[in-house]
């Protein structure tokens, strides 16, 4: 029995605002204009454009539960300004002060939490496409409640495991993972319904492609219960043999719905150069499809993100005999959408 049907709901989340360098925010126009909805049609499934989420109107699919009593998702006005008392819990905490935009990350993954949400509960394949990373904090948030027993694979480059504690940027696109492990004290302005989503089970997520990670996550990391390949294991172990146990570690009897994370920057620079913070010694364009195309071989993938995309500082993209007619755009969108093809499916045979 399948976990989803064959249609993809395409959540569009443009956000800059986790990071610092602009263009990330037209990752979903440009998966569009590159003819993903015709490619993944061609490919039998039914293809649902859910539009973009505006972090600046109301939300679109807010449900009955979500919206009663929580602050945080509604106006500007809102309490929680620096140190003060936490709402939503009835017992007093702070607020970090630390976490760069946080009220428009926090609302606009509180959208994009309701939206998934929605897609999940209509047993869709649910993808969202951004935006940085700071976006998988709603996207996953969203999931667990209606797929609590998720599991999860988040290809990066980095280990997006800071806390507000431990960020030397500020940037929350370097936090949403932690966040969803339950790895902050203290409330964050903007975030406050995320009191009220299930936490992610350190066991059920595995990192694959880290190699630039700051120390004290690093330390983080270590000594929790999340999985971690590095890149020097896809090179000792080769990607199969990686995503092989990256799976029987979260999913250790094979019948969990499965989520892929997927971070641009997870891939070498000379194969993904549109993506704001690009780390050497990054996966090959084989190893990268090979990736998705084994999520794809469990029959459990639902959902996917794929983020960090950045037409605006992409390189053009070369054409090769043998390339789809049919995909248009520049290098790293390009991949973009191939990467997505696998995920659904698409075999070289
Ligand atoms: N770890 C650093 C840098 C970073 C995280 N994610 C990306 N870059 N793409 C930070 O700011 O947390
Ligand atoms: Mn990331
Ligand atoms: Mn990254």
């Amino acid at each position: 029995r399948l976990l989803c049907d064959k249609t993809v709901a395409y959540i569009g989340a443009p956000f800059n605002d986790g990071q610092e360098l602009k263009g990330v925010d037209e990752g979903p126009k440009a998966l569009r204009d590159a003819g993903l909805r015709a490619y993944t049609m061609k490919m039998g499934f039914a293809f649902e454009d859910w539009g973009d989420i505006n972090p600046h109107a109301p939300s679109r699919y807010t449900t009955v539960e979500s919206s009663t009593s929580l602050k945080g998702d509604s106006d500007d006005s809102m309490e929680g300004e620096g140190e003060g008392e936490a709402h939503g819990s009835g017992e007093s905490a702070v607020y970090y002060t630390n976490v760069k935009n946080s009220r428009e990350v926090g609302r606009a993954c509180k959208k994009i939490h309701d939206a998934t949400q929605h897609a999940a509960a209509e047993k869709k394949f649910v993808l969202t496409i951004g935006g940085d990373h700071s976006i998988a904090a709603g996207s996953i948030a969203g999931l667990l409640t209606e797929r609590p027993d998720l599991a999860i694979i988040w290809v990066d480059a980095h280990g997006d495991c800071n806390t507000p504690e431990t960020t030397p940027s500020g940037n929350y696109h370097g936090m949403p993972a932690a966040h969803l492990l339950g790895w902050f004290k203290k409330l964050v302005p903007g975030f406050e319904w995320m009191q009220k989503v299930p936490t992610l089970p350190e066991n059920r997520i595995a990192f694959v492609g880290l190699r630039d990670l700051d120390p004290a996550e690093k330390d983080m990391m270590m000594h929790s219960g999340v999985h971690c390949f590095t890149m020097q294991d896809v090179d000792r172990y080769g990607i199969s043999k990686v995503m092989d146990m990256a799976l029987s570690k979260i999913d250790p009897e094979g019948r969990r719905p499965l989520h892929l994370s997927l971070d641009v920057d997870a891939c070498d620079p000379a194969v993904a150069p549109g993506t704001g913070t690009k780390a050497r010694g990054g996966l090959t364009y084989r190893e990268v499809h090979y990736i998705c195309e084994a999520m794809a071989e469990t029959s459990r993938l639902t959902s996917m993100d794929l983020v960090e995309i950045n037409p605006l500082i992409d390189t053009p993209s070369e054409d090769l005999h043998g390339d789809d007619p049919d995909i248009k755009g520049t290098q790293t969108v390009r991949l973009g959408v191939e990467l997505i093809a696998s995920a659904l499916g698409k075999t070289i045979m």
